[in-house]
């Protein structure tokens, strides 16, 4: 497998980083996870913008422009004959001396990795899912924007562990004041009287690449959406639920806590949704 890692595409095992990198030192950095579907990398410029806006969140100045982060993007898919797959871009603050303090590091580290994904099990889109709620709370904008898609993901990974351990493959994390704000690793939205709702990302919600989409299939399919506040209580009484990302897709949920969704099989208005999206991750991106 070829990455690239600071301006040069090398073999994987030539790929390493200093045990200075403030991303490994610090957690200090961001990243983005893209798809890429028959050579067509899914809403880059989407990605690449959200990148671009976490960095500016830490007050990481990126010495890329926005077309020179698609071309490596790109290129890196290239040199692997990829043609679906999983992009995993980094920026770390970079290489510097001890201490917290990001002026210590000269320049960010950059690094591309397109390798292959492994997908979910059909069962899951066919059944659905049971999830959890997990005891580990989102993170608090005042503390760390969770708009920010950084390399602090311990609280996400935390709440993955909680749902792994209730024996579930994913868990809703709900932020202070108790309100959902999303999965570990997902977004999550409600079917209501015919209605798609989802938090907002001033509830905690990241805002994903694929819930942007299903924000646009919906327009397509006129089903009205809205963003809301959600508590448990409104997904004990939903008619469907799902949740969406970017190795997820959209994937119908089923149950919570134990307790049946809705008829406890995936809803009508989640499968057009998932069709719809499946239409789109062809067409949708930028061509190799
Ligand atoms: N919330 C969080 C906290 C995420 O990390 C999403 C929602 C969904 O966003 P997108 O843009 O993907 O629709 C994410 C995305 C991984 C992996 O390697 C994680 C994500 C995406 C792809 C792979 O576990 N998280």
């Amino acid at each position: 497998m070829i990455v690239y890692l600071d301006g040069k595409y090398v073999d994987s095992n030539e790929a390493k980083v200093s045990v200075f990198d403030h991303g490994l030192l610090y957690g200090d950095g961001v990243f983005e996870g893209i798809r890429l579907y028959e050579g067509n990398v899914f809403r880059l410029a989407e990605h690449i913008e959200r990148l671009e806006y976490s960095a500016k969140a830490i007050l990481l100045e990126l010495p890329w422009t926005t077309q020179e982060l698609i071309d490596i993007t790109c290129e890196t898919c290239r040199r692997n004959n990829l043609r679906d797959g999983y992009i995993r871009l980094v920026i770390t603050r970079g290489v510097g001396d001890l201490g917290l303090a990001p002026w210590l590091c000269p320049k960010p580290t950059l690094f591309v990795i397109a390798s292959t994904i492994q997908l979910y099990p059909k069962e899951h889109y066919e059944k659905g899912l049971a999830i959890v709620t997990v005891p580990t709370r989102r993170i608090n904008p005042a503390a760390l924007p969770p708009t920010v898609k950084s390399l602090n993901y311990l609280n996400n990974i935390l709440g993955k562990i909680e749902a792994k351990q209730a024996g579930a493959l994913e868990g809703i994390m709900l932020n202070d004041q108790g309100y959902i704000a999303e999965c570990t690793a997902d977004n999550l939205f409600i079917v209501h009287k015919g209605a798609v709702i989802t938090p907002s990302a001033s509830q905690g919600a990241l805002k994903g690449i694929t819930r942007d989409t299903m924000f646009d299939a919906a327009k397509d399919l006129g089903i009205p959406m809205r963003e809301q506040n959600l508590t448990r209580y409104d997904v004990w009484c939903a008619d469907e639920c799902f949740i969406t990302g970017s190795a997820a897709e959209v994937i119908p949920v089923v149950k919570l806590d134990g307790r049946v969704i809705g008829d406890g099989k995936p809803g009508p208005i989640t499968a057009k949704l998932l069709a719809n999206f499946r239409q789109r991750v062809t067409r949708e991106g930028v061509k190799l």
